[in-house]
Parts: C-alpha cells; sequence; structure tokens
C-alpha cells in the first residue's frame, strides 16, 4: 500500500523528517522559505496531510484548491491560522501542540517580565554602547517584583503557570481575568483572584497577556485599556500578535503613560511595527516564548504523532476541530 503523502511547511529537525518520512512520502520545506498563499496550495496538490507550524492559514481558498487535504497538524498550541469553521465544513482535521509547552511558556513570560520591569536590554544596550561612566542613583531603576501585583489576562494552562510562579516564588498578589473563572481548588492553587478586566488593569503593576487570539480578543488591549493602568505598569504580552493595538502602545510607552512593555508577539509578525522599534522602554523577542531545545522537540513529535496516530486509524491525539471519521 502506498504511503500517505504530506508537507512539512516549515523547516524542522531532520529526526522529525526521518520519523515521519517512515509512515508518508514526505516534501518538506528544509530550505525554510516564505511561500505565499499560492506557493503553500501549489505544495499542497496531492498531499493528504500537513505539518503546519501555526503561520500557514489555513481558510476556504487553501481549502478548496486542495481537495486530498485531510488534517493540518499544528506545531503550535494557538491555533488562530486554522479557519475552524471552514476546515470543520470541508471535513479537514486540525489538531495542535498543547501542554507540552505549558511551563517552558510561563518561564520566558516570566523572564520578560522581569527583563522589562527591571529594564535589563535597555541598561546592556547603554553599556555595549559605552555610556556607562559613572554610578548613579537613578541608574535604569525599575519596578519590583516581588510583593506586587500581579495581573493575568487569559487564565489557560500557561496563565497559570505564570500566576504559580508570581505568587509561589516571588511572593505577588495575582489577579485573573478570564472568559469563564476558574474553580475553588484551582484559584487557590495558583493563589490567584478573580476580578474584572478594568479592576486587574487598574490595580495591577505587571500586566501579562496570555489569552488565545480570535476575532473577541482583537485589541484585548488598546488606548482606553492602557489609560486605566497605572503610569509605573509594565505591560507583557506573550499570546498572539492583534490582542495588543501595537500603534497604541508605541504611543503610550513615548508618552510614558505606562513605564515598559515586553512583548514576544506583534500584529503583522514578523514585521514590528516601526515605532515600537524606537521607542527605549520596550522589550523585544522574535516570538520565541516556547524556544528551548526539548520543548520544541516535544512539539514536533506531538505534530507528528497526530498525523501518525490519525493516518493509522487511531484517530488525533489533539483536535481543535470537529474530528471526522479517521483514516483507514
Ligand atoms: C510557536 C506559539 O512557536 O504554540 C504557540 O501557539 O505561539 C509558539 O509556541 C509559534 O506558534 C510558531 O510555531
Amino acid at each position: 500500500m502506498s504511503k500517505p503523502k504530506i508537507l512539512v511547511a516549515r523547516a524542522i529537525f531532520p529526526e522529525t523528517i526521518e520519523r515521519l518520512s517512515q509512515h508518508f512520502e514526505v516534501e518538506s520545506n528544509q530550505a525554510d522559505e516564505s511561500w505565499s498563499k499560492e506557493q503553500l496550495i501549489a505544495k499542497l496538490q496531492g498531499k493528504q496531510g500537513a505539518f503546519t507550524t501555526g503561520s500557514e492559514r489555513i481558510d476556504t481558498a487553501v481549502l478548496d484548491a486542495c481537495p486530498d487535504l485531510k488534517i493540518c497538524a499544528n506545531m503550535a498550541v494557538g491555533y488562530n491560522n486554522f479557519d475552524v469553521d471552514a476546515m470543520a465544513a470541508h471535513g479537514v482535521l486540525g489538531t495542535n501542540a498543547p501542554d507540552v509547552l505549558t511551563e517552558t511558556t510561563a518561564d520566558f513570560g516570566f523572564a520578560l517580565l522581569m527583563a522589562t520591569a527591571r529594564r535589563i536590554t535597555e541598561s546592556e544596550h547603554f553599556l555595549r554602547a559605552g555610556k556607562w561612566q559613572k554610578w548613579s542613583f537613578d541608574m535604569f531603576a525599575g519596578s519590583d517584583i516581588h510583593g506586587s501585583t500581579l495581573g493575568i489576562i487569559g487564565m489557560g494552562r500557561i496563565g497559570q503557570g505564570i500566576a504559580k510562579r508570581g505568587a509561589h516564588g516571588f511572593g505577588m498578589k495575582v489577579v485573573y481575568h478570564n472568559r469563564s473563572r476558574l474553580d475553588a481548588a484551582l484559584e487557590a492553587e495558583c493563589k490567584a483572584s478573580y476580578v474584572s478586566k478594568e479592576e486587574l488593569l487598574k490595580t495591577a503593576d505587571h500586566v501579562v497577556l496570555v489569552v488565545p487570539y480570535s476575532p473577541a480578543s482583537h485589541h484585548t488591549i488598546g488606548a482606553a485599556e492602557i489609560a486605566l493602568m497605572k503610569p509605573t505598569a509594565t505591560l507583557v504580552n506573550i499570546a498572539r500578535g492583534g490582542i495588543v493595538d501595537d500603534a497604541a502602545l508605541a504611543v503610550a510607552l513615548r508618552e510614558k503613560r505606562i513605564a515598559a512593555a515586553g512583548l514576544d508577539v506583534f500584529e503583522g509578525e514578523p514585521k514590528v511595527h516601526p515605532d515600537l522599534l524606537t521607542v527605549p522602554n520596550v522589550v523585544l523577542t522574535p516570538h520565541i516564548a516556547s524556544a528551548t531545545v526539548p520543548t520544541r522537540r516535544a512539539m514536533a513529535d506531538l505534530a507528528a504523532d497526530n498525523l501518525i496516530a490519525w493516518f493509522g486509524g487511531k484517530g488525533a491525539l489533539t483536535p481543535v476541530t470537529p474530528v471526522p471519521p479517521a483514516a483507514s
């Protein structure tokens, strides 16, 4: 029996390609080219499966043009690149890669928060530029993490990980806002109290965004929300570009309406709003919150496992769209 054909849309670990090749006829983008939608469609011709990374938009145009496609396995917990309704209508399954990145991403959220509040990259640039000539009482004086109030918007697995780090590791008071309230046991584990978004923005010293992207969460933080925040507050976005209005944030940072921001994700990334590149009080990283070698391997393994299980007739492990009948 011939093997199903799959496309791996970006460069990935050679071991992952080897493993997939035991089960599938694999065409992979090991050259790591950035494909246009037309190129993606051309590459998907005749493919029954796709290993995607979270940035390939799978929508009606792609689905109509690729009638052989049956499953797309994202190597990412977020799946806002999937038009879930269109995939369901076309009987195409989508899977994501949850859990395996939770702790690594929570670590990074905390690292970005600390770098932002303590002005680590800004001070390093100053030092590297040879500007450090003397001690000064207020040189790069930032804000405290320990004992401060941490506000988390989006209290899924990663948000809970950040809450635990803040409450247990740094004695922070943790408040959160989420679509639904956590049960009492989870709230106690995270030492977190549920508050309205408005109260969170008004009271938190540090606001961390971990909410999934959807049209409903577009610009969760814009000029009006920033206006509610303390002028001493920091804002950290490890969720998705589009959760923050980057243009409004750049203005607020320049005018010191909040103290600082740490951003791992951007509207229209990999492009970054030019005004964010010129304000000093922002720490910028290129969407690397899940980027440790073990975690990226685990994410790749889970995406591969989904393809192997589903084409093996065992059903997908972590589906995020309605499940069409298993391949046999
Ligand atoms: C990915 C992420 O690295 O999992 C997610 O949702 O944002 C990151 O871990 C990114 O989507 C690219 O694959």
